[in-house]
């Protein structure tokens, strides 16, 4: 578990890199879990996978991993990392997508550094560091030629269209930071901080998940939804992850952080200020004609 002193300078990084590195956050025991899931599913599609790359297919998302094993739900809110979601994205989170990455040896499949979300209207993204962020999970070490992530530091502060002409030639850039994961690793970033994935020069598929997190007014793609959703009947949690209303509450107002019944104190306050309106509003009525 990360410390209170852990989170603030995680938060930290997030904030002024725009990304940041998580190294062993998911147990060996989890990570081996999480390995073998991965390897069934990708067993249980592989023939639709080798002819994608017969086609020239350069990857290849698996579909439905929500319903594939508990332990893709599981990754959802692991408990080292919600404390760090609720910090960068905030109380109404929701996931937003999940995709379970193939990665095929070749050219990179990603735009050169590029922001996903420079398109999307009615945010100033250079202010909005929370918008939508993504997790990208490794469960294989990765050797450093094996398509890993880069990302220029700082540049989500950049307004929208700024770097667009340069953007093919900072590859080159000694701005330019690349993270070569290990098993059990995962790496937090604000998907508007300029990033891709490089070319896979090695001669290995690179594996991986991707989580997308974002508000729970937002539209989630389908792969952020498990087909059955009356088995977390029991917990608000995952309902308001996984996007399912609650009713009479507007969704602009799910909170994780209001989910349980409120705390004594809080309960004695709100008293406090429905009597007070009512007594107010008794002797502030207009006289009776
Ligand atoms: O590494 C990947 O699979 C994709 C990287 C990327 O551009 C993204 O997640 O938006």
């Amino acid at each position: 578990m990360y410390s209170s002193n852990d989170l603030l300078d995680l938060k930290l990084q997030f904030d002024t890199q725009g990304f940041v590195h998580l190294p062993g956050l998911l147990e060996p025991a989890l990570t081996h879990r999480v390995r073998r899931a991965f390897n069934a599913v990708r067993d249980a599609h592989s023939a639709a996978t080798a002819q994608a790359r017969r086609q020239g297919a350069r990857f290849v998302d698996l579909p439905a991993i929500l319903d594939a094993d508990p332990v893709f739900v599981d990754l959802v809110d692991l408990p080292v990392l919600l404390p760090l979601l609720r910090m960068t994205i905030g109380e109404d989170i929701a996931l937003s997508e999940t995709s379970a990455r193939l990665f095929f040896p070749g050219p990179t499949f990603t735009s050169p550094f590029h922001s996903d979300v420079a398109r999307v209207l009615g945010v100033n993204h250079a202010h909005t560091p929370n918008l939508l962020v993504k997790l990208h999970i490794f469960f294989e070490d990765l050797a450093p030629d094996q398509g890993c992530l880069a990302f220029i530091p700082g540049s989500q502060h950049f307004p929208p269209m700024h770097v667009d002409p340069h953007r093919p030639t900072l590859a080159r850039s000694s701005a330019v930071q690349r993270i070569v994961p290990r098993a059990g690793d995962a790496v937090l970033f604000n998907t508007h901080v300029l990033h891709m994935a490089e070319d896979n020069r090695s001669a290995e598929i690179r594996t991986s998940l991707i989580y997308t997190y974002g508000h729970f007014w937002m539209k989630s793609s389908a792969s952020a939804v498990p087909s059955d959703l009356a088995r977390f009947a029991n917990s608000p949690q995952r309902q308001q992850l996984f996007g399912v209303d609650l009713p009479g509450v507007s969704h602009f107002s799910r909170r994780l952080d209001t989910l349980g019944p409120p705390p004594p104190l809080k309960q004695l306050q709100r008293l406090g200020e429905r009597v007070a309106h009512r007594f107010l509003s008794l002797n502030t009525l207009p006289p009776r004609a």
